[in-house]
Formats: structure tokens, sequence, C-alpha cells
């Protein structure tokens, strides 16, 4: 028996550690505006296996997997001392989420979970299931962690077990190992969820995207992105909320939608990034978008390009809830390279790579949505119209400096 146990724990250790130091892959060609790459970066199979098995085989003499780890998705990004963290959401075979940091050397490969889940204090009303968290390294010197917590409904009506109300836990830290929870978020709306710190300071004050939502699912009449100031976090009240994006009829956003990780501050605004989400006859779809805010007012949205950033693409497409990507988490590198880390179908997670230029020229020079298809069929013509223009002048110069265009 302990022979048997031994190979399979060595069959087990072994493929683990294939599985975590797998080098990545940039898949060719892409699109111009980011890189996608061939594997995802964490998926369940990554949690550790001391999370899952007992390995004393007197207590485990078939070497089962005795807690069963089901997701690892949403992950909020940081770079912290050199290194590339995600707070990642784990969901267990028994549906709880929680929060686990993986480390990566690059950015693109070698994931690995720290040893132990994060340890995350309660208020006085303890949280049912906690996922989604956005990091923010704040201008006054704390790194917040802002998550979804879910609670049953109080109001529930007898017999339903599914009715849930979802609000804006906030946590800090300064190591994300060590963590402080604060009070939850209180806003007017009845539910909360991706809600997202600024990273500055605006007129003194802490500034938050909201998302304010009727109920657990629906968004409803409250309208889209919303924006409010707070004066503490450590009491954190937005008094008033407005709508800085809002979700609009025949767009990839009609639904709902909710800002991704905290904006990047570039010299021409703020760069954004938000799911959409829109119903179809398969049910919701989860696709990225990106749009840009003023510098002066953060509130001006002052960019936006039409339709979708990054849509789930094969593989990504199929997971626990399909047709979903969804993302809370990019690090700006020094250099200039952005790492969108984006997870699918709620079940992995995955790298995109691009730079803070290719970004701001997408958002800048990308055409607007029209809101028609007589308007996009008017884009596109121009498009051509310049583009015939310019091949007829490049033909008329001398061949060598236009050579492969025509
Ligand atoms: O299942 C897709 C996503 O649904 C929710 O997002 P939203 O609040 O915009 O509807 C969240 O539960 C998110 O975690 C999940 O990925």
């Amino acid at each position: 028996m302990k022979t048997a146990f031994n190979k399979r724990l060595v069959h087990l250790q072994s493929a683990h550690q294939r599985l975590v130091t797998r080098q990545n892959e940039k898949q060719p060609l892409g699109n111009g505006v980011y890189d996608r790459y061939t594997y995802p970066i964490l998926t369940a199979a990554h949690a550790p296996l001391t999370w899952r098995f007992d390995f004393n085989p007197d207590s485990n003499p078939y070497l089962m997997e005795r807690i069963g780890v089901n997701a690892a998705f949403n992950a909020g990004a940081i770079k912290l001392n050199g290194r590339y963290l995600l707070v990642v959401r784990v969901e267990g075979m028994d549906r709880k989420s929680f929060f686990a940091v993986a480390e990566s050397p690059n950015g693109v490969d070698n994931f690995q979970f720290w040893e132990r889940p994060i340890t995350l204090p309660e208020t006085d009303e303890p949280d049912i299931n906690v996922y989604d968290m956005r990091l923010t390294q704040h201008q006054d010197g704390w790194i917040y962690g802002l998550f979804c917590t879910e609670r049953k409904d109080p109001n529930a009506p007898l017999g339903d077990e599914s009715a849930a109300n979802a609000q804006c836990g906030i946590a800090r830290t300064k190591d994300l190992i060590t963590w402080e929870r604060l009070p939850d978020l209180k806003t007017s709306s009845p539910q909360q969820r991706n809600v997202v710190l600024h990273p500055e300071f605006v007129q003194g004050r802490y500034a938050l995207y909201t998302r304010p939502q009727d109920s657990f699912i629906e968004a409803g009449s409250r309208g889209g992105i919303g924006f409010g100031l707070v004066d503490s976090m450590e009491n954190a009240v937005v008094p008033e909320e407005i709508i800085l994006d809002e979700k609009r009829y025949h767009t990839v956003y009609e639904v709902k939608n909710g800002q991704g990780p905290a904006p990047l501050k570039t010299d021409k605004g703020w760069l954004h990034m938000a799911h959409g989400v829109r119903n179809t006859a398969a049910g919701l779809r989860y696709v990225l978008y990106v749009f840009m805010t003023d510098l002066h007012d953060i509130t001006k949205v002052i960019h936006k390009p039409a339709g979708y950033f990054i849509a789930p693409e094969g593989e990504e497409r199929v997971g626990d809830v399909s047709n979903v990507v969804f993302a809370n988490g990019w690090i700006l590198d020094d250099d200039g390279t952005v790492f969108i880390y984006y997870a699918s179908s709620d079940t992995r997670m995955h790298v995109a790579t691009s730079t803070v230029d290719r970004l701001l020229d997408y958002t800048v020079n990308t055409p607007e949505d029209g809101f028609r298809s007589a308007a996009s069929v008017h884009q596109i013509n121009d498009l051509i119209n310049q583009n015939l223009a310019y091949l007829e002048a490049a033909n008329a110069e001398p061949v060598a400096h236009h050579e492969g265009l025509v």
C-alpha cells in the first residue's frame, strides 16, 4: 500500500510542478493592440497540493483529494518589490470563494500560490462569500483591497435560498499578508458590486467607482458605472453617486457594466478597463471594453472605442459560467508594458500583454460607437476611402518605400 501511495504522491507532485513551471507562449500575429498567450496562467489545478491532499498514509491511505478546488479566476493585480502578484478568487468545490496570492517572476508564467490563502478579517456581520478583489496602491500609503461581500438577503421570502445581498467589503494591507478589515462601504443603493478605489485623492477625498444595482443580478434602474467621494476609508459613506459611464441600448454593455481594475494614469488621461454585459438567447455575454477619463475632471469620459476590447475566444468561451471574460487586475510596468489579467468563463486566469502607447493609440484612435448600423457602415467607408487615397499616393511614389503595401 505504501508503495502505491508513494508512487501516486510522486506523480501528483511532478504533474503539479510541470504545470506551475510551464513556460507560456505568445500567440502569433495578434490584433496589434495586445498579445494573447497560449496557456491560462492559473487554473484550479495550480492550487498547492498541501491545500488539497492529506499526505499522511495512515489517515489518507488512498491519497485522496480531501478538499477540492473548483476554479481560480477574477484576480486583482499589483507589482510589489519587483514581483508580479495576483490576489486570486479561488473557489472551492463547496462553492465558497476566498483570496490567495499567486506570484510570478515575469508576469506571464510560473505563477505559484503562496503557502497559505489570505486570512481575511471579518466585520461583525460575517461574510458568506467574498470575491473579485480590486487592489489599489493609494497615495495615502496603503494598499486597499475592495471586494464583494455576499450574504443571504435577510428579506428573502421563506424557502428562497438563492436571494443574496452584495455589498463592497474593504480591507487594507502593506504586504498582502496581514490585512486590516474596515467597515463595508455604505451607499444609497440597495446592493453594490465592482467597487474600485481611485489611486489618488480627489479634492482631498477618496474617490470610488461604484456599480449601484437594484438586486443581486440586475443593475436595473441604476444606470452604469457610478462615482462618488468619501471622506474616510475607515468609515466609507458615499453621500452622492453620479453615473460616469452609462449602460446603453444595443451596445456590448446594455444590460450592465462594471469598472475593472483601478485606472492607469497616462499623460493623455486615466485609462480604464471595464466589463460590459449584453443578453443573448444563450444567456449573458461578458466582454471587456476600454475608455479614458479626463486628467482634471475624472468623471468626464473623453474617449471610448466602440465595442469590445477583449471577448472570450476558443476555450475561453466555456466554463462554469460560459461566454464570460472578466478583469479586475492589470499592471503597468516601468518600461510601459501593460499586463492585462483576465479570467474566462468564471473558471481560469489568462494574461494579455500590451504597452501603454498601444493602449493609448487604441483608445484615442478607434472610432466611437455610432449606435446605429448605418453609422458603422459609414465608419468603414471612411476607412476604405482613407486607405484608397493613401495607397494611390503611395503607388505614385518610388516603390521601394512602400513595398508589400499592395
Ligand atoms: O458570472 C460573471 C460575473 O458576474 C458578476 O459580475 P457582475 O456583477 O457585473 O454581474 C460577478 O459575480 C463576477 O464575479 C462574475 O465573474
